[in-house]
């Protein structure tokens, strides 16, 4: 007998949204996802759905029903053991989430982020002239998306040179991770041990630099409102959610006004629009498109009862992408409104970086306006497949200079 919901009348699918297919291009299934109901049951891997807006930003509010401490992947930590020391703030609630959540929450708040965002501007100045100087056609992706929150982004946490070139292939495993065992985590499970070594070595105390937000962890050691034995795994936060997050959240902004070039013209009239700029985008686009919560409880969501101990996966790409929502959801338009979008996630877990990542997106994002006219895409462009993410392998564009 194959695996079936409870509720007899819950659509069910047997879609599997982590095949190359829907990675290569989720719009079609998570509109299929939205229109078969508010809690679709997925049949391959036995686990519930939920693709419409009001249903995940429930869900996310509700996170004494819909709980991350049994894993936000697929894996339920409750039956299997998690691959990695769970984070204490991703894989946590409340009591225990709540300590490292208050002490990052300070450190990547906005008061903190004004001593960097002079620096950081001189950072993406120098960038973009490097870049410019060598001519108008470049890959967005690696010379910008990725090149710029790996220029200032390691710098600010303060970790050695040595091991830098690991960020990107770790978070990339780790958000492959999330999702079931198939061929993406199989081709990052050779170096798993390795990677977790070197990012594991640039959280100890003794090669952060003194300035960086990674002391900054390990001063709120010192003073006792987290364990020593808590700091690095905190420290590791950063590293695993800042970077793979960022740069495609920087590419998912420089495509979206390579292809909708009436709106560069709009950010060129001042600088007001950037950070409008990055939320659509990260509306439009959303990075992190899937996360898991497990029931608590039974629960009744839409007409089908979710027993407790169920694995939901929350589409926050398409909930950003619901048209009982959004209207034109599929525009990229800066005169939307785009907060309330779930991009970020909601609720107690919703990313606490996220004013970083604002801020390294309105500075690349200035720098650029000040500089170039217009760009446009133009070659090939290329899809980086992962579990979670909807990530850029390649962007090239072609720009003209003011
Ligand atoms: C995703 O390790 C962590 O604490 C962590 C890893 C990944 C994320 C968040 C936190 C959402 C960006």
């Amino acid at each position: 007998m194959t695996a079936q919901p409870i509720t007899s009348d819950t659509p069910v699918s047997n879609v599997d949204p982590f095949s190359y297919d829907v990675l290569e291009d989720p719009l079609p299934f998570q509109a299929a996802l939205r229109e078969a109901g508010p809690v679709v049951y997925l049949e391959k891997y036995d686990v519930y759905a939920m693709g419409r807006y009001a249903e995940v930003h429930a869900a996310l509010t509700d996170w004494q029903t819909f709980q991350s401490a049994a894993g936000v992947g697929l894996s339920n930590f409750r039956y299997e053991k998690p691959w990695r020391p769970p984070s204490l703030l991703l894989e946590a609630d409340p009591p225990h989430h709540d300590a490292p959540r208050a002490i990052l929450s300070k450190i990547l708040g906005p008061r903190e982020l004004r001593r960097l965002a002079k620096s950081w501007a001189a950072d993406a100045e120098e960038l973009v002239d490097d870049l410019l100087a060598k001519g108008t056609e470049f890959d967005a992706v690696t010379d910008l998306a990725a090149a710029f929150p790996l220029r200032i982004f390691p710098d600010a946490v303060g970790i050695p040179q040595e091991g830098r070139e690991n960020l990107l292939p770790y978070g990339d495993h780790v958000f492959n991770a999330f999702g079931p065992p198939n061929e993406l985590v199989a081709k990052g499970a050779p170096r798993v041990a390795e990677l977790s070594a070197s990012i594991a070595a640039q959280c100890a105390r003794d090669v952060l630099t003194p300035d960086g937000f990674g002391a900054q962890i390990w001063a709120a050691a010192d003073r006792g409102d987290i364990t020593e034995a808590q700091a690095p795994l905190i420290v590791r936060s950063l590293l695993t959610a800042g970077v793979d997050t960022t740069v495609n959240g920087l590419a998912a902004v420089l495509f979206a006004f390579a292809t909708n070039p009436d709106q560069w013209g709009r950010l060129r009239e001042g600088p007001a629009l950037s950070r409008t700029a990055f939320d659509e985008a990260v509306r439009f686009e959303s990075p992190v498109q899937t996360f898991f919560r497990t029931t608590t409880r039974d629960i009744e969501v839409g007409g089908t009862l979710i027993p407790e101990g169920r694995k939901i996966l929350m589409f926050l790409g398409s909930a950003n992408r619901d048209p009982r929502r959004w209207e034109n959801p599929e525009i990229f338009d800066l005169n939307r409104d785009p907060s309330g979008h779930v991009g970020f996630g909601f609720g107690i877990h919703q990313c606490v970086g996220q004013h970083v990542a604002r801020l390294e997106a309105s500075t690349i994002l200035n720098t650029l306006a000040k500089r170039i006219t217009s760009l446009e895409i133009n070659g090939p462009t290329r899809r980086h497949h992962n579990n979670t993410l909807r990530a850029w392998e390649s962007l090239p564009v072609r720009v003209e200079l003011a």
